[in-house]
């Protein structure tokens, strides 16, 4: 029998299961489950001890992911009343699914060797290989190295269940594009990218993401040009960021705002023309943009080694764009430390007070946070490290403080990190007294702040891409 034969006799998708109850995996079930398409999503979650909390907490209705999340603890609550969803640590349920999909963390464990930890989710893949059965489908949401579902994924399934992809069941790459702060609006609303290893597995896979989607379409291709279309997506963002941080340490050795050459570059409009400029800042964190460039680069390694033509001895210019992203909290460091000097005091005994330290303005998520290796710089100085932030409540070995004025008390150095709102209307002449300097030192890695209202009040203000005021005059 053909899969499009197995797939009719199974009869329309009811039953889903979602392993990794994560950013990705949660809002998902969720909208499946509250779908009148779908009669029951399972949530798969190892009962771990980092992780096995959330089963609870998710079967009581409730979110594990701190940071707001509109109406997600609302559609939690919904489903789980309407006996919609559950979740679970016993995955011999996959047996009785019709769809599974898989949201598992994807991390490098070397990026100079491009190689990545698929440890979790091979482990995920293996669960649902041992319960497949003929005319299942399974999903790969998990941003991968192109090649991984037609190749290491379908190998994987194939070994546990003894059947067979795109003739006893259904195997597709359907990423995930969502942020932290908009996950259920992200799913419904971005058009879905849908690879199949095979048209029946697209067709089916299209099935699964229809009823869930309000604005976004489906845009159907292969397994492996879907993965291509997300590792893409996020270097591509990482090299537009890449090229305005360039743009920033040039305008800084120039003595002019890139905020000027920005607004001037983003005027040119019209059809046709497209400037994506993006914003320069203190540096790119998170679990994507840090990664997604390796995989891509795996991906050309893998599949297309001896065909690639690129110019001799030349770095990809992706690599490239990581490596300046990169680089930004070392700038920031610097910039500390020429600030502090020209206030008359070394970096050695300073304290410095770090504002923000999420990777994303008004979120919690920390994953790869830039504040993170320029605070080690700091220490690895000499220096006495504070940091605020409104979001997180806790870091391991870093003391995160709710108290902003606690956290300025003292300061040498005031440094923006992270775009929060809350650091959109500091006072500086209140900053002044509590830092109890002559010259306290500002860094504004987020172009938060007004330069020229922080050097009235006596602050040696420095700023990314800011040249035109990095070497202003001290006053007072
Ligand atoms: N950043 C800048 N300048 C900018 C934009 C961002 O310095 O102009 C920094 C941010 O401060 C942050 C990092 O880059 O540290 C990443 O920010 P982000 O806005 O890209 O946030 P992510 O990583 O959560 O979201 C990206 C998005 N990808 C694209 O827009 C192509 C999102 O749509 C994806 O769903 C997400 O990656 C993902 O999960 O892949």
């Amino acid at each position: 029998m053909t899969l499009g034969a197995l797939i009719r006799k199974r009869g329309p998708i009811k039953k889903i299961g979602v392993i990794g109850m994560g950013y990705v995996g949660i809002p998902a079930a969720a909208l499946f489950a509250d779908s009148p398409e779908f009669d029951f999503v399972y949530g798969f979650q190892r009962d771990s001890p980092s992780s096995g909390y959330k089963i609870a907490m998710l079967n009581r209705g409730e979110s594990p992911l701190k940071g707001e999340e509109p109406g997600l603890e609302d559609l939690l609550r919904k489903v789980i009343a309407a006996k919609k969803f559950s979740c679970t640590s016993d995955f011999a349920k996959i047996a009785g699914l019709d769809a599974i999909t898989l949201s598992i963390q994807t991390p490098f464990l070397n990026k100079e060797d491009l190689i990545p930890d698929f440890s979790a989710l091979t482990d995920g893949i293996r669960q649902v290989g041992r319960y497949l059965s003929p005319g299942m489908l399974v999903v790969l949401e998990s941003t991968v190295t192109p090649g991984t579902t037609d190749t290491l994924a379908r190998e994987i399934l194939e070994q546990e269940s003894g059947l067979k992809a795109g003739i006893d069941f259904a195997l597709a790459h359907a990423p995930e594009r969502v942020m932290a702060g908009r996950l259920l609006r992200n799913i419904q609303e971005h058009d879905r990218i849908v690879g199949g290893f095979d048209p029946v597995s697209t067709q089916r896979a299209t099935e699964l993401y229809s009823p869930v989607l309000t604005h976004g379409r489906i845009i159907p291709m292969s397994a492996t040009a879907a993965e291509v279309t997300k590792t893409t997506e996020n270097t591509f963002r990482d090299l537009q960021i890449a090229a305005i941080n360039e743009l920033a340490l040039y305008c800084e050795a120039m003595g002019i705002n890139v905020f000027d050459v920005r607004r001037g570059v983003d005027s040119l409009k019209g059809e046709g023309i497209t400037r994506a400029i993006l914003w320069p800042g203190a540096g790119v964190g998170g679990h994507c943009l840090t990664k997604d460039t390796y995989h891509l680069e795996r991906g050309v390694q893998m599949l297309g080694k001896d065909l690639l033509d690129y110019p001799a001895g030349e770095t990809s210019l992706y690599v490239l764009a990581r490596r300046i992203n990169d680089f930004m909290p070392t700038h920031m460091f610097r910039l500390t430390t020429d600030a502090l000097k020209r206030a008359g005091r070394p970096l050695n005994g300073a304290k410095v007070a770090i504002l923000g330290w999420s990777f994303l303005a008004d979120s919690d998520d920390t994953r790869n946070t830039p504040s993170e290796p320029y605070r080690d710089s700091l220490i690895r100085s000499g220096a006495t490290v504070s940091v605020h932030d409104p979001h997180v409540s806790e870091y391991p070995d870093v003391p995160i403080l709710r108290n902003l004025e606690e956290t300025m008390r003292g300061a040498d150095a005031i440094v923006i990190f992270t775009g929060h709102n809350q650091y959109k209307n500091l006072d500086p002449k209140n900053m002044r007294a509590l830092s109890g300097k002559l010259h306290p030192v500002i860094i504004d890695g987020r172009n938060m702040i007004d330069p020229e209202l922080y050097i009235r009040h006596g602050f040696v203000y420095k700023g990314i891409g800011r040249g035109d005021k990095n070497m202003h005059k001290i006053i007072g």
